[in-house]
């Protein structure tokens, strides 16, 4: 039996030329197996990446070579032996082989093949996910998560954590799911900004990375029915300090994940470049006005589809926001603009070049009366939202926040085809399984 005490037990992406010659131990899922004879090449992959073992007869135990001739795809696996620079391994440098062990055979009928269609992969997702490229999207998307918290953090935020169960809906009824919540009825949370809301009151600025949940029907690349929001509301802080927030938010966060996934864009072969602020700011009447002029049809008052935000998007080469929405095709909690009642104080964050809306917020109603009436002319009963009309009636201030979907923000970044490439186990209104 081998001793792995002399070997060093290292990850895939620490096996470099530099270390020729030095006896490593590597665990991991063999990814694939190709058999010449007395010799058999298999590829390594672990959570870092891939690498090319050489399994020649005679230089390990025989029944640790007939392992690894009989190996399947798949199967998890500890290997040790001696790195060697070959100019001929992909990644130019291979281990040869002194001892394998299989933790797990795997079933020799791996479903994951070359050339299977998006369903079946969508189906397969618990296997699928082992790709490399799946990997890597799902590193860019965490990197992209930690750099924001970070900035959140050097920013003085605090992050709270709000109910995903609830009793009102924030961004109105229709896309509500309900929950059997014992002997009544209980949703899942649209968005944590109306508890961000209460939570100013005690800490200023909040931020949260929570869940969100919405029982839409859109099929489309940019809907899922739960994904992930960055959301943040801030204490005296009117609506153009809260873009400010978001645009400073968004560069540090994309130049820090471009930096630290360097390697991960490089496998997906996308090339990235982060913005900076500040972002250019249209009114809606001025981008109603792009539109039109682009022989659009489209009238002003409604909210802009996956169409009218593709078309008016593709007129950017940088991120973008488009202020001042109409009242009424904006939730009811966004002040009206006190120069022109029929706006709002609220924008959208939209990315440029056809990818569409990142990020929507504004400032919010904080006079009592006023979000009293919004609420009625919204067909919502006030004595629901009894709690949060009381955060105008002790001490309300004038403040802002905003959501940013992070599915959304890595499809841009990433330039995935569908935004469920940028979800673990996505969900749509098709799909909630595995
Ligand atoms: O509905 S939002 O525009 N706004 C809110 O939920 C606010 N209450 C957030 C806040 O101010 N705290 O959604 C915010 C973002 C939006 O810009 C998208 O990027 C994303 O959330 N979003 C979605 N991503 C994926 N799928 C769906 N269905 C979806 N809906 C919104």
């Amino acid at each position: 039996m081998v001793t792995t005490e002399k070997f060093e037990r290292l990850q895939v992406s620490d096996v470099r030329g530099d270390l020729d010659g030095t006896p490593v131990a590597l665990r991991g899922w063999v990814y694939t197996k190709r058999l010449h004879g007395k010799l058999v090449f298999l590829t390594l992959r672990d959570s870092t990446g891939l690498i090319q073992v050489a399994v020649h007869k005679g230089r390990l135990p025989d029944e640790a070579f007939e392992a690894a001739r009989k190996v399947t795809v798949e199967s998890s696996v500890a290997i040790w032996g001696r790195v060697k620079t070959d100019p001929r391994a992909p990644s130019g440098v291979e281990v040869q082989c002194t001892n394998f062990v299989v933790h797990a055979m795997a079933s020799d009928d791996y479903p994951v093949q070359l050339g299977a269609g998006k369903t079946f992969l969508l189906e397969k997702r618990h296997l699928h996910i082992r790709s490399p490229k799946i990997a890597a999207i799902l590193r860019v998307k965490a990197g992209f998560i930690h750099a924001a918290k970070d900035w959140f953090e050097k920013q003085g935020f605090t992050e709270v954590h709000c109910p995903l169960l609830i009793t009102v809906a924030c961004e109105g009824g229709a896309t509500l799911f309900p929950v059997e919540y014992f002997n009544r009825t209980a949703y899942l949370s649209q968005s944590v900004q109306l508890y961000q809301e209460a939570a100013i009151t005690a800490l200023e600025k909040v931020y949260s990375v929570e869940p969100s949940f919405r029982a839409e029907k859109s099929r489309t690349r940019r809907h899922l029915t739960e994904f992930w929001q960055i959301e943040a509301e801030a204490a005296n802080t009117p609506l153009d300090d809260i873009l400010q927030v978001q645009e400073d938010l968004l560069s540090y966060a994309c130049e820090r994940v471009a930096e630290t996934e360097k390697l991960d864009f490089k496998l997906l072969r996308r090339r990235f470049k982060p913005p900076s602020p500040p972002f250019q700011r249209i009114t809606y009447t001025a981008a109603v006005a792009i539109l039109h002029s682009l022989g659009v049809e489209f009238e002003w008052g409604a909210d802009f589809g996956a169409v009218e935000e593709r078309v008016l998007s593709k007129q950017f080469q940088h991120p973008f926001f488009v202020t001042h929405f109409p009242r009424k095709c904006k939730a009811f909690y966004h002040d009206p603009d006190p120069s022109n009642p029929e706006v709002t104080l609220s924008a959208d964050l939209l990315a440029p070049r056809g990818f569409g809306e990142l990020a929507g917020g504004g400032q919010r109603i904080s006079d009592h009366d006023l979000l009293v009436r919004s609420m009625k002319e919204f067909n919502l009963d006030p004595t629901d939202y009894e709690w949060y009309l009381d955060l105008r009636k002790y001490g309300s201030v004038v403040h802002s926040g905003f959501g940013m979907g992070v599915e959304r923000v890595l499809r841009w970044i990433l330039r995935l085809p569908h935004i469920r490439d940028a979800s673990l186990f996505p969900r749509t209104p098709a799909r909630v399984y595995p």
